[in-house]
């Protein structure tokens, strides 16, 4: 029997704060094209406030995606991080790409707090571990743009059956950094426990 394919959104991001590189954009093109019955469909994201999460749910609609991955670079972390919960709140430490540094606004008006994660993210952070990846639940995932992209996707689609999580990865290169390969490997162990629900 033909097994079913199931779309999956999985998106990184550009560089920001003056790097050159961003570590999720390295880590989501080393993954395979498909992981089990997933269907992986790569986007790189603007580090822009409103205007990630707006891309994002275009192209999960476009695609008709079951699940939406978004993947970031978290500076100082040792592990790779699945994000529990999304908050609506942005606080920019530093301008984002655009010029825009929102001090303690809420990302929608208006809108409740927080979200949990539609996904099972204590289980992937667990297989990671489980596997020998670095990997460890993160019950804060900040107040930039990542939050921000995180709060929007749970939000745009809640109700509706389209599932979301956020996962942060640490830097590429540095004293605390992960190679791109690894990163890859925690992912791909993440997407191995989303059920294919049809
Ligand atoms: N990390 C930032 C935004 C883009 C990225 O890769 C964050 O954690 O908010």
């Amino acid at each position: 029997m033909e097994q079913k394919i199931h779309e999956l959104l999985i998106t990184s991001f550009e560089p920001f704060g003056g790097e050159t590189e961003n570590a999720s954009m390295l880590a989501v093109n080393a993954l395979p094209d498909t992981v089990g019955p997933w269907h992986l469909h790569k986007a790189v994201l603007p580090v822009e406030f409103g205007t990630a999460g707006d891309r994002a749910v275009a192209l999960a609609e476009e695609i008709g995606a079951e699940v939406v991955i978004c993947v970031g670079q978290a500076g100082g972390r040792g592990a790779v991080t699945p994000e529990l919960v999304a908050l609506n709140l942005q606080q920019a430490p530093i301008p984002d790409n655009a010029g825009r540094s929102p001090q303690y606004e809420p990302v929608v008006s208006g809108a409740q707090d927080a979200y949990f994660s539609t996904l099972p993210v204590i289980r992937m952070a667990d297989a990671m571990r489980e596997n020998g990846v670095p990997g460890v639940l993160s019950l804060s995932a900040g107040l930039y743009v990542c939050n921000d992209l995180y709060y929007h996707v749970l939000h745009h689609f809640h109700g509706t059956g389209v599932r979301a999580a956020f996962i942060h990865v640490p830097a590429a290169s540095g004293t605390i950094s992960m190679d791109p390969e690894t990163a890859a490997r925690a992912l791909t162990l993440a997407i191995e426990q989303i059920p294919a629900e049809s």
